[in-house]
């Protein structure tokens, strides 16, 4: 049944699962593409089933300014415009104004703001997201949140706390558990106080969300400290519904929520870094600009099978990203994509086998030393 969610292994607090969803089964922990803008940059959809991708994500704030969610829902929906048949998580938008859109004014009834794009002004509510999300039609959808930026105190963190779980219950109230076919996840928030975490878990906990986010976190914080709230906060969400850790991380980041109990993970990292020359090996991370891969015909990753990898030298990749071309783009970010999908795959069949320490270990040979 739609919203199911069931643990075929564990190990440790590690656990295998699939989440049904409408446009099919997400296996666990699962990492999904970031398709902000209904194109997950530079790629097709066929490229994102090529590198094995389960679930994309899109985002709320961007489709519904740009461009528009009603006008998608007379295309039938994000799924049908794009040509993607997966399953799609949103995003609510409540991060994006915060990290994106200027002059944003935050009342009980929700958050105004004006479009990085237009400079036009906005009111997201709880409801008015939810209706997006139906517009856009995706699998999953996400409550409207503050996440509260990094360095906030205890009173301001707990304010806004109190404004986050109310949103939460008008937004359960909104859309009934089941309703046409689209889960609801609610997100805790608590900023870098545990009581606050607590506090939250417990509240957010209660509603009967299909599945639960961790939010607030790699929000410019140090990585032990991420770490320790992640600890704190993972077991504290209830262990038969999905786990999702927004907006993270770092393929290291990615195992350590893993072997916390988390899920779902997004990140723009592989993609964003794809474009910027960055890019994930089985040795550690390459900077494909440098002149050490001027004359190097080996493929990038001699252990990848991507089609970047399968066809491509590191000569001609670092040319390509020398001079600009498109194509690097589309290249890099195939490879990239298929990294991240490939920890996600290669830690289902550790959690499988009961080896997912053993599998967290090599990662961290390869990534501890020097990481972006
Ligand atoms: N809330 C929402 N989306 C998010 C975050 C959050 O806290 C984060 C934080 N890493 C990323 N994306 N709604
Ligand atoms: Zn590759």
């Amino acid at each position: 049944m739609i919203g199911d969610f069931s643990i075929h292994a564990t190990d440790g607090q590690a656990r295998l699962g699939e989440l049904h969803t409408a446009h099919g089964i997400v296996r666990t922990p699962a990492f999904m593409p970031v398709g902000t803008v209904g194109t997950v940059k530079s790629l097709c959809p066929q490229d994102l089933r090529d590198a094995g991708s389960q679930i994309i994500l899109g985002n709320t704030y961007h489709l519904y300014l740009r461009p528009g969610d009603e006008l998608v829902a007379r295309r039938g929906g994000l799924h049908r415009f794009m040509r993607w048949d997966g399953p799609i998580l949103t995003d609510s938008g409540g991060f994006q104004v915060f990290s994106l859109s200027g002059l944003r004014k935050l009342t009980p009834d929700g958050v105004e703001f004006r479009s990085h794009i237009d400079g036009s002004k906005h009111l997201f509510t709880p409801e008015k997201v939810l209706d997006i999300q139906r517009n856009l039609g995706s699998d999953v959808m996400m409550v409207l949140d503050e996440c509260v930026p990094y360095g906030a105190d205890h009173a301001y963190t707990l304010k806004s706390l109190d404004l986050t779980h109310a949103w939460a219950a008008r937004s359960r109230e909104n859309h009934a558990p089941g309703r046409n076919g689209q889960l609801l996840f609610g997100i805790v928030q608590g900023g870098f106080f545990k009581d606050l975490r607590e506090r939250s878990a417990e509240a957010v906990c209660s509603m009967d969300f299909e599945g639960h986010a961790i939010g607030g976190l790699s929000v410019g914080e140090s990585t032990a400290e991420m770490y320790d709230l992640l600890a704190h906060t993972a077991p504290l969400l209830p262990a038969h519904k999905p786990r999702y850790l927004m907006g993270v991380g770092k393929p290291l980041d990615i195992l350590e929520g893993i072997e916390h109990g988390v899920d779902m993970f997004d990140c723009v990292l592989p993609t964003r870094n794809a474009r910027n020359g960055t890019l994930y090996t089985s040795q550690g991370q390459v900077n494909i600009k440098r002149a050490q891969y001027r004359e190097d015909d080996e493929p990038l990753d001699p252990a990848c099978s991507c089609y970047t990898c399968r066809n491509f030298s590191r000569a001609y990749l670092r040319h390509l990203y020398v001079a600009k071309e498109l194509l690097s783009y589309r290249l890099n970010t195939i490879h990239n994509v298929r990294f991240f999908l490939d920890l996600a795959a290669g830690a289902r069949e550790a959690v499988a086998h009961g080896r997912f320490e053993v599998y967290k270990a090599r990662f961290r040979e390869i990534f501890q030393p020097a990481e972006a």
